[in-house]
């Protein structure tokens, strides 16, 4: 089965998407995600310059070898523009792989390990009472598992809480990031209030996590997991800046909080430590920024090694196509924890046509051959690209602080 043709489209069905497309001359047409949210257009580039012409000619079925060229091929190994430009290629190859075996991924990763996924959803509100409502809803829609986050007072935006109805957070603001202020004793007070008033409104019978998003520091964080301990939280995530490995062991020495990590890595190398060393709970690298279907895999079964469970990044801002090859992954894993669940915003089913379901809470990826995402190309081309930028953070006195 050998390549033909390797495209790249942007596409913009409620936000921004970047998807591969490889063509064979078996006729067979495989997707994969290439979206980096913020730097959709640097993927693109190296996509387009550097891959999709070393692709063409080439054997689709040989993904291991694909992926090693790809990777050590480069010289310039990891980096997130890298890494999920490789990724959309070899879960296209993984989508191939199904296709010609007319077998769904998951299959062909080992079968399934569970009868399906349990995702975690998100609720929030601008205030206590609003997030309530929303954790009520979620909870009857039938979701075990609910990630809250709720405006911080006295700041005038916080980043996790969209304006009611949307399901996307970044605000549409063109070629500029928005600016947002941040105020961590603020934000610290109100955390620990808002998580015990959840538990105090809805009992102990589901699974409660929150995002910090990269904002405290070490001493900060565990000062937040002490307090939350009595909440039993499933996780608290992103704690502190994620590059900083050795930041989890001040924070492990303090709280028995789980943690979790890990959205914004790309390789096995960035997780190697937190693994070995038991410093986090829960590994959350996405199939579309960490090197694909073959990569996360490897990632996890070293996790396992460890007592370290999965809980993959699954916000809207990873396409259809993503969230459909992360399923795959979770449901032959032995040591799955939880799938990110945010759903995608309205009109991004005119363009991917997915064959997964999520009911009760829970997620299948489907029995449709390969991944069980189709992509329509002329219904992209309806919805041309709109730069868009995650919100940069600065503190009271306009200092850049970390996400
Ligand atoms: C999450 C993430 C998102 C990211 C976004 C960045 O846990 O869902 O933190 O909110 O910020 O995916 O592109
Ligand atoms: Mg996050």
């Amino acid at each position: 089965m050998r390549i033909t043709d390797a495209r790249v489209v942007v596409c913009s069905p409620g936000r921004n998407y970047v998807t591969l497309i490889i063509e064979t001359d078996e006729g067979l047409v495989g997707i994969g995600d290439a979206t980096l949210n913020g730097r959709e257009m640097a993927v693109v580039a190296y996509l387009r310059e550097h891959v999709c012409p070393l692709l063409v000619g080439r054997d689709a079925r040989r993904i291991e070898d694909i992926w090693q060229y790809l990777y050590k091929g480069a010289y310039w190994r990891r980096g997130p523009v890298t890494m999920t430009a490789i990724a959309a290629v070899d879960v296209a190859l993984w989508d191939l792989k199904g296709k010609a075996a007319d077998m769904p991924v998951y299959q062909l990763l080992g079968g399934a390990a569970r009868d399906g996924v349990m995702v975690y959803t998100h609720a929030s509100g601008e205030d206590l009472a609003a997030l309530h409502r929303d954790v009520q809803e979620n909870l009857d829609l039938g979701y075990r598992a609910v990630r809250v986050q709720a405006s911080i007072p006295g700041l005038a935006s916080t980043y996790g809480v969209p304006s009611a109805g949307d399901a996307v957070y970044e605000p549409a603001s063109g070629n500029r990031p928005q600016e947002d202020r941040w105020d961590t004793a603020a934000y610290l007070d109100f955390a620990a209030e808002m998580i015990s008033s959840v538990r105090e409104e809805f009992g102990y019978g589901f699974h409660l996590l929150h995002d910090v998003h990269h904002r405290l520091s070490p001493i900060e964080a565990a000062h937040l997991g002490k307090a939350l301990e009595p909440y039993r939280m499933f996780w608290i995530e992103d704690p502190t800046p994620a590059e900083d490995q050795s930041a989890f062991r001040t924070i492990r020495q303090h709280t028995t909080t789980p943690l979790a990590v890990g959205e914004v890595f790309n390789s096995i190398w960035d997780c190697q430590h937190l693994i070995t060393e038991r410093l986090i709970d829960y590994i959350r690298t996405s199939v579309s920024h960490a090197g694909g279907i073959t990569h996360l895999r490897r990632i996890f079964a070293l996790a396992d090694l460890y007592g370290v469970r999965s809980g993959s990044h699954g916000a809207g801002d990873l396409s259809p196509a993503s969230f459909a090859a992360a399923l795959h992954v979770d449901m032959s894993i032995p040591n799955f924890g939880v799938q990110e669940y945010m759903g995608h915003r309205s009109p991004a089913e005119e363009v991917f046509d997915v064959s997964y379901s999520v009911v009760d809470g829970h997620a299948h990826p489907g029995d449709a051959p390969g991944i069980g995402v189709t992509f329509d190309e002329e219904a992209a081309a309806r919805h041309p690209y709109e730069p868009r930028y995650l919100p940069i953070n600065r503190r009271l006195d306009g200092t850049v602080h970390d996400w």
